[in-house]
């Protein structure tokens, strides 16, 4: 059965919440953000001031050069955060499968969840209906068989949208858009790809497979797949995962050793960085491989002390391929890594290998770039041996 997730984001979040205490500013070019005086940028602009071309994260100072009657106010997180609890707990009535996103986002999963609504459009106008009457703050909705699709659909419906794209229509829905609109497509991405000539989603997934990993490694085999409208990932609170798991489904089967194992890299720095913002670490890591043929085979290893850190997962689901690989020499056609029996932080022991504790630093390095500038912003050597073979 195909899968029903709604992505809710609310409008102009920070300055909605702003416009509740004081109406006075509802309806005018209101900014939230840092002082123009100080070198503050803007974190959220009304979509009357956003004609003027302003929007979040231009510095405060160009925006008051490009609408001077523009309203500016200092953020007050402690309200924002208020506001957010209200709107998490809200979605919560609505289903039990929700993953939040930062403070105003969450992808929702309402696969069989529709009852007493006729249909799923009837069920996000409820929830858009509650939210608006709770908080007094519009929200906009995307429908989709999968979290990508849905993240596009409601950034395309905003302000106070709701844009269901059906199954099947999903490759059609993608096709003409920008391609800075896939996420994961950063400036410097979108500026490598219009150099190979690739401006819209469509033009991306019509390419083969093997010119995006040759160019991007094997995130571009990810961004290549949601191009295609594909994302297997699982709607997931954050707390609550027993496991974390990456897959992808390649566009053609593959025997390539490299590129198998340079895709096994790119899913386990996935993996590993979602193990590590949710304070978790891994006894266990698994291997899935499909072949042409469809026979699934998964292979797992327990490690001898939980860890969150990408080479010792990566080392540990390299081993499992490398026997795997050694048995079978069959065409695959997806490939996937599972870690589980997550212990907590509190239960963690000393880090005795000193190098461990260094490649956990790097991590940490890496992790806080990706996250400040998209995932493609920092390459560590594999990802770059993978992109030149
Ligand atoms: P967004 O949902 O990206 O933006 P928004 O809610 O202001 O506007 P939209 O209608 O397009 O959804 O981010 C949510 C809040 O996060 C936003 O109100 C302020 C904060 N934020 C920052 O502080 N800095 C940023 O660069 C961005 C993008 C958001
Ligand atoms: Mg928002």
């Amino acid at each position: 059965m195909a899968r029903c997730i709604f992505h809710i984001d609310l409008d102009a979040f920070f300055v909605s919440v702003e416009q509740v205490l004081n109406p006075k500013l509802k309806g005018k070019p209101v900014i939230v953000g840092g002082d123009p005086e100080r070198r503050g940028v803007v974190a959220s602009a009304s979509y009357e001031a956003r004609p003027f071309g302003i929007h979040a994260g231009m510095p405060s100072s160009k925006a008051r050069r490009l609408y001077p009657q523009a309203i500016f106010i200092q953020a007050h997180f402690p309200l924002y955060r208020e506001a957010s609890a209200k709107f998490m707990k809200i979605l919560g009535y609505f289903s039990p499968h929700i993953e939040p996103l930062g403070l105003d986002e969450a992808y929702l999963d309402v696969t069989g969840c529709e009852e007493p609504y006729s249909s799923p459009r009837q069920l996000a106008l409820a929830i858009k209906e509650r939210i608006n009457k709770e908080l007094k703050i519009t929200a906009s909705v995307g429908i989709a068989t999968c979290k990508v699709v849905a993240k596009i659909a409601s950034d395309l419906c905003k302000p106070d949208g709701l844009l269901e794209i059906a199954p099947g229509e999903e490759q059609a829905f993608l096709n003409p858009l920008p391609i800075a609109k896939l996420p994961g497509v950063g400036e410097k991405t979108e500026q490598s790809l219009k150099e190979m000539g690739i401006t819209t989603i469509g033009e991306l997934a019509s390419l083969p497979l093997d010119m995006i990993t040759r160019r991007f490694g094997a995130t571009g085999a990810v961004l290549h797949s949601y191009a295609r409208g594909i994302d297997n990932r699982e709607v997931e609170a954050p707390g609550e995962a027993k496991s974390i798991s990456q897959e992808l489904t390649f566009a053609h089967d593959t025997l390539d050793r490299d590129f198998l194992e340079a895709t096994l890299h790119s899913l386990c720095q996935e993996v590993c960085q979602e193990l590590r913002s949710q304070n978790k670490r891994a006894k266990c890591v698994a291997i899935k491989l499909r072949y042409a043929n469809f026979k699934t085979i998964t292979r797992q290893v327990t490690l001898q002390e939980a860890s969150d850190v990408t080479q010792v997962i990566f080392a540990t689901a390299q081993q499992l391929l490398g026997k795997t690989l050694v048995k079978k020499e069959k065409p695959v056609r997806l490939i996937g890594i599972r870690v589980s029996s997550l212990v907590g932080m509190e239960k963690q022991l000393p880090m005795f290998d000193h190098m461990v504790a260094k490649l956990g630093h790097l991590d940490q390095a890496v992790d806080k770039i990706r996250k400040k500038y998209g995932p493609t912003a920092i390459k560590t050597g594999d990802d770059i041996f993978s992109e030149g073979s």
